[in-house]
């Protein structure tokens, strides 16, 4: 068994694992990522598009923003769509200017992947059975097996459980220590990806009796789609051309506006649910990301909200290491958590607004009003734009850098 010591020790690469692991990097704390599964699994797997401001604002300080300062699609606002009327939202004009940005999530994982391998930092992909020892003592340890079989076990300060809602890190805290909060959605979405250049140059959101839909971009000539589905529904048994005529008709619009067809590459189900557990440090272990919380994906916080922890959590720890201050470790969980909750409100709160539960009219008839609500008043719209665009992060780990 091969035994290796470093200071942070971090498990999962996704985003906000790479991001921590950076910014961690360019403050001169060692630090070793973990990753289940193969590099190229990681790099191509699809998933989140939306970045906010702060978000945007955090990859520039680690200094991985050229592709996506590049590449990234700036947007100016949103449109909404209800009842064949269509209503454009500027969200930088109410907002003092801060735009969101289409730039997909495995970019992102690229552009971090990219600036680990020029520094140098370790990076085990193809790590088994990772898990975690003695989190309640001053060196906790974090095991695992390589590809070819072979044990090892790492050292370290600290652990970042950065794993996704999936992974290992969060059951490593004792249950009677920790409180989930979750909330299941009595639909999904359905996502795909078409090799068609978008019908339009901002993002659309349609609310529709026959159920959410919603057309994003991911480059000039790739299209992003979702349609609000069953939560059981099985991707591959449901034909291209029910998907296309049903975005058509969910987006349609009174104008004669024309949804471009084209051939669906990808096509997948997410379930959609609301979860957080609480606290998000147990001893020696902080958890952080889609390991600690998830949030339906219709107002786009899952990435970001992974990048604010990440804020937070590395400020923290560079205070640790440079003034030997652990008052921001300490408050790590407080401090994140309140955005999170905020995040969990406003994603709950925008999913409520466009999707449609059949049977529930009381409902669907508050829906309208809020809706017409968010038309009429410029202050309604104000305070939606400000927690679309995302509210400031916490963390301020620039300070350091
Ligand atoms: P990730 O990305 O899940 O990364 C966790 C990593 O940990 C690895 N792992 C392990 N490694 C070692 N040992 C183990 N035992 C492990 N178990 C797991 C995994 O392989 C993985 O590499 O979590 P992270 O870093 O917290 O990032 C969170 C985001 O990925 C997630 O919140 C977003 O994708 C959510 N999301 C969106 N977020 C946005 O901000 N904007 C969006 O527009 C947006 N759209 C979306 C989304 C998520 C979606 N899906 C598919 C869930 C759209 C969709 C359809
Ligand atoms: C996406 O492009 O995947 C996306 C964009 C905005 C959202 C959700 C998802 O609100």
């Amino acid at each position: 068994m091969s035994s290796i010591e470093t200071s942070v020790v971090i498990v999962g690469a996704g985003p906000a694992g790479l991001l921590l692991g950076r910014l961690l990097g360019l403050a001169g704390i060692d630090n070793l990522v973990l990753e289940l599964r193969t590099r190229r699994y990681i790099e191509e797997r699809i998933r989140a598009g939306l970045l906010e401001h702060p978000t945007v604002e955090l990859l520039g300080i680690a200094g991985v923003d050229d592709h996506l300062r590049r590449d990234g699609q700036f947007d100016e606002g949103f449109e909404l769509r209800f009842e064949g009327e269509r209503v454009w939202f500027p969200t930088a004009e109410l907002t003092g200017g801060q735009q969101t940005v289409l730039y997909p999530q495995q970019e992102v994982v690229k552009d971090l992947l990219r600036a680990r391998d020029t520094s140098g930092e370790p990076i085990v992909f193809e790590a088994l059975d990772v898990a975690l020892h003695n989190l309640d003592t001053e060196r906790p340890q974090v095991t695992y097996r390589d590809a070819d079989g072979a044990e090892h076990v790492i050292t370290a300060d600290y652990v970042a459980g950065c794993d996704g809602f999936h992974g290992v890190s969060r059951s490593a805290v004792p249950q009677t220590l920790r409180t989930e909060f979750q909330h299941d959605y009595p639909f999904g979405w359905l996502g795909i990806l078409a090799e068609v250049p978008p019908s339009t140059r901002e993002l659309i959101y349609a609310h529709h009796d026959h159920g959410f839909a919603m057309h994003s971009r991911r480059s000039p000539t790739l299209s992003r789609l979702y349609l609000q589905v069953e939560p059981d529904c099985d991707a591959a048994t449901v034909p291209d051309e029910f998907i296309w005529d049903e975005l058509t008709r969910r987006l349609a619009t009174q104008d004669g506006w024309t949804l471009h067809r084209g051939p669906i590459v990808q096509k997948s189900v997410t379930a959609m649910r609301s979860f957080v557990v609480e606290p998000l440090q147990y001893k020696r272990l902080f958890l952080a990301g889609d390991a600690a919380h998830i949030v339906p994906p219709t107002a786009a916080k899952g990435l970001n909200l992974a990048a604010s922890d990440i804020s937070v959590l590395s400020e923290a720890l560079m205070d640790h290491y440079r003034t030997g201050n652990d008052e921001l470790l300490a408050n790590y969980s407080t401090t994140a958590l309140r955005r999170i909750w905020r995040a969990q409100e406003f994603s709950r709160h925008m999913t409520a607004l466009l999707h449609h539960v059949p049977g529930q009219e009381f409902e669907r008839r508050l829906q309208r009003a809020r809706l017409q609500n968010l038309v009429i008043s410029r202050s309604a719209q104000a305070s939606f734009s400000e927690l679309y665009v995302g509210i400031p992060f916490e963390g301020k780990p620039e300070r350091f850098l």
